[in-house]
């Protein structure tokens, strides 16, 4: 694994349960943790269980007894990475965004699908997908429940940046991160939406702001934020700090549920400013037959409102019954799950893709379309909203 902060933790949680509730075809070895502080990726290791650290990542590359590389680093550092991994012959999971560019995650597509040819497979983290409830979401409109989708409404609200004062970190430094709010959490709404809908999105219109251009170098960091000094030095934050925007979603695709002529309208909104509002990853469809709405922060149910029994308005559904998507592996019925499972499912799903000789989903080419929304948002914002095809 390449990181070792939030996504690094996670990541490793995941590696060390996955066995452990699931049967597996492999088990995992946590064989080496790559970071260039060496004294802080030593701790980490002892932290997650991990056998040996190295300073270089190239390391890992260089290594015959990895055979699966795990990227947990900012966007900049993806695509090098991930392209010298699958030309090694190894295994990729990658954070999201895939890349900070498209022609980045272009080339990352290329070369996993040749890779992909050769036994070598690739998966991008867009871990909402492995949450119980959204992957339910998926099973009800592809069995039909809602009919011809109509709206997709998609926010992802934080508030961890509300404090002018919170220092700089990477995740507020384009040429580290890509972009903000938009490439950070906008970025999962959008493959969720796809996803569930089975459908891409063609063309958007959009704004984007951002609120504090100035951010205190170094302070104390709590979380992802935090909070800096306020008479100190400060730096310029170069991204959104929150990006909004309308959409077009493609025709029939494949699957059942499927819109047929145009495919649904969809809005969406990433930020980071939401006081109160602290990881709404929030999703709600509207079809012919019903609709869906999803909230991350009340995580294990959800919402659904079948149109042919209109008296009985939104029905909430507990997804703790051993029915729905991986919740059998866990506890008996109502003890819920919480945000380190859905990591933990990746890795479920990962490891029996490549045990069967199968692309993983999302693939590069998946979250490469995820990126080209991503530049459009961008390019319309810039361009004062006007319409911008994907
Ligand atoms: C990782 O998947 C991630 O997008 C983080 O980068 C965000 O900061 C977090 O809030 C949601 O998950």
């Amino acid at each position: 694994m390449v990181g070792y902060s939030f996504m690094g933790a996670v990541h490793s949680h995941a590696w060390r349960t996955a066995p452990r509730f699931f049967d597996l075809p492999f088990a995992p070895e946590l064989t080496a943790l790559a970071g260039r502080n060496a004294a802080g990726v030593q701790v980490a290791a002892d932290k997650f269980g991990w056998d040996s650290v190295e300073t270089d990542w190239r390391r890992l590359i260089e290594r015959d007894d990895i055979d699966l590389i795990d990227i947990c680093s900012p966007g900049d550092t993806h695509a090098e990475i991930a392209i010298a991994a699958l030309e090694a012959g190894k295994h990729v999971l990658c954070e999201k965004p895939l890349a900070n560019s498209v022609a980045e995650a272009e080339k990352m597509t290329a070369v996993a699908s040749s890779a992909a040819e050769r036994g070598v497979y690739s998966m991008c983290g867009f871990t909402y997908r492995r949450t119980p409830a959204l992957a339910l979401a998926k099973r009800m409109v592809d069995d039909g429940r809602l009919g011809e989708l109509r709206h997709v409404r998609a926010q992802y609200l934080q508030d961890w940046l509300s404090d002018a004062d919170a220092p700089l970190t990477w995740r507020l430094d384009k040429s580290k991160s890509g972009s903000g709010s938009l490439g950070d959490i906008g970025a999962h709404s959008i493959d969720a939406a796809q996803w569930i809908t089975g459908s891409s999105i063609t063309g958007v219109s959009a704004l984007m702001e951002t609120f504090v251009k100035e951010r205190p170098i170094g302070g104390d960091f709590i979380g992802l934020g935090g909070h800096g000094g306020t008479d100190g030095p400060r730096g310029p934050v170069t991204v959104d700090d929150a990006a909004i925007f309308t959409a077009r979603f493609g025709g029939k695709t494949s699957g059942a549920g499927r819109t047929s002529d145009g495919g649904p309208i969809g809005v969406f909104e990433a930020t980071r400013f939401a006081l109160g509002r602290k990881n709404a990853m929030r999703l709600e469809l509207n079809g012919t037959l019903g609709s869906l709405a999803f909230d991350f922060e009340d995580m294990n149910s959800l919402s659904f409102y079948d149109a042919a029994h209109e008296d009985a308005g939104f029905r909430r559904i507990i997804v703790t019954e051993p029915s729905h998507p991986y919740v059998g592996n866990w506890w008996p019925t109502g003890h819920g799950l919480g945000y380190e499972h859905g990591f933990t499912h990746q890795v479920v799903d990962l490891v029996n893709a490549i045990s069967a000789g199968e692309q993983p989903a999302p693939s590069f080419s998946d979250a490469l379309q995820v990126q080209k929304v991503l530049a459009a948002v961008e390019a319309s914002a810039e361009a004062e909203s006007r319409w911008q095809k994907v």
